[in-house]
């Protein structure tokens, strides 16, 4: 049983994932166990990606059928995940650009890990971030930005960030078309990718390091 909805997921059969899923949730399948199953299918889905034999497009399309099953068993309610969320991640693109495609598949696989996101939405001021930090005190500030002429407004990010103390015991990540050129060179940034994977994963590991040495204090 377990095998064959993971299986329908990493084939990205939309409706009979869907539907078996619907049947499992009739046979009383326990939140936690479909939970999982949907996570073994979106990881299988996520390896196919990395070696080339899908696409983003089919991303998408694994985060709607995951979408669509949580919703199904109502293990998401008003966005929010019913799973103590395992880290909080502040999410926004940058001034100046409008661009929110590629912010909100990334916001939607955090979700889907049960990663709490804060979206401020697209054209974010630096003071408009800073004040969020501040409010809700997130594990990661993630920021993307595909414009080349909001790269400043980046580094000034990065310059408030550190002023104001903001990075201490959190990381800073950054997204987006722009971090093809080699001319972002912003230092306060911990990590920066255009691959989707490896900023889902990035966040993984910090946070389940993080939650590691929380319950070790
Ligand atoms: C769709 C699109 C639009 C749509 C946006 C719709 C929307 N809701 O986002 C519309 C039509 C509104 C638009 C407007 C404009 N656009 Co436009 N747009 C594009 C286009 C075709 C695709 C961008 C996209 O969504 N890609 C798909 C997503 C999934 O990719 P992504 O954003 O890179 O995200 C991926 C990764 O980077 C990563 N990621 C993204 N964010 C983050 C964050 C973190 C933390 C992490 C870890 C990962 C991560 O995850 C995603 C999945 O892999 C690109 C061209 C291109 N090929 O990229 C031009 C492009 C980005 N646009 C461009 C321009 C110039 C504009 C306009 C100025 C046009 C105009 N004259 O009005 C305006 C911008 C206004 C503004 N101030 O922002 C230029 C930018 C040039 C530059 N170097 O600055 C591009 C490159 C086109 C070009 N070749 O000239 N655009």
């Amino acid at each position: 049983m377990k095998e064959k909805l993971i299986e329908l997921i990493a084939d990205l059969k939309l409706s009979e994932a869907e539907a078996f899923a619907d049947e499992l949730i009739q046979q009383g399948i326990e939140a936690q166990d479909l939970y999982d199953i949907v996570m073994e299918g979106l990881n299988e889905i996520g390896k196919k990606y990395e070696t080339g034999e899908c696409y983003i497009a089919d991303l998408i399309v694994s985060g709607m059928i995951a979408k669509n099953i949580f919703a199904a068993a109502n293990l998401h309610q008003g966005g929010k995940t019913w799973l103590k969320p395992v880290g909080k991640v502040l999410f926004g693109t940058i001034f100046d650009d409008i661009h929110d495609i590629g912010k909100d598949l990334m916001i939607d696989a955090l979700e889907n890990k049960g990663i709490e996101v804060i979206d401020l939405g697209v054209d974010v001021k630096v003071e408009k971030f800073i004040d969020a930090v501040k409010q809700h005190q997130p594990d990661i500030i993630a920021v993307s930005c595909v414009m080349t002429n909001s790269i400043p407004y980046l580094q000034e990010l990065g310059n408030a960030l550190e002023r104001e103390h903001l990075l201490e015991n959190r990381r800073f990540l950054l997204g987006g078309a722009v971090v093809n050129h080699d001319y972002v060179k912003i230092p306060q940034i911990d990590f920066m990718t255009n691959n989707f994977y490896e900023g889902l994963r990035y966040c993984e590991v910090f946070l389940e390091e993080k939650n590691k040495g929380a319950k070790n204090e």
